[in-house]
């Protein structure tokens, strides 16, 4: 009995810190365009906390509508305010984002200079 109040209370504090932390780390501001993300890409750490900081501008196309690496669904950017996405990048690797028809795309973790041909 005392092992899963142990194992309840240790899940409530990871959960609870995870909820605190999620708008800590470093921000990166990336417009969003009707021809894609600027920049599309940017240099990281590994394991690096981000907070993504999607801008709209202007027409966004479908470019609005991001899905980042690992993330099983969309965030979208309303075309009058900004959106603030915490990420932490991978142990290693970039980390790739682009809209949900991948035609607009972006990474984080690898110069800028390999991602503006789109
Ligand atoms: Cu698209």
């Amino acid at each position: 009995m005392k092992t899963v109040l142990l194992l309840f209370a240790v899940l409530c504090s990871v959960g609870c810190a995870e909820k605190q932390k999620a708008n800590e780390g470093r921000r990166v501001e990336i417009t969003v365009t009707g021809d894609g993300y600027h920049p599309a890409g940017m240099a990281a750490q590994p394991g690096e906390k981000l907070v993504l900081v999607f801008k709209p501008s202007g027409f966004m196309g479908c470019c609005n509508k991001i899905v980042i690496a690992g993330a099983t669904e969309a965030v979208t950017v309303p075309r009058d305010k900004p959106i603030e996405v915490a990420v932490t990048m991978p142990p290693s690797g970039p980390l790739g984002f682009a809209c949900t028809m991948n035609m607009c795309k972006g990474s984080i973790g690898l110069p800028a200079a390999n991602h503006d041909a789109n």
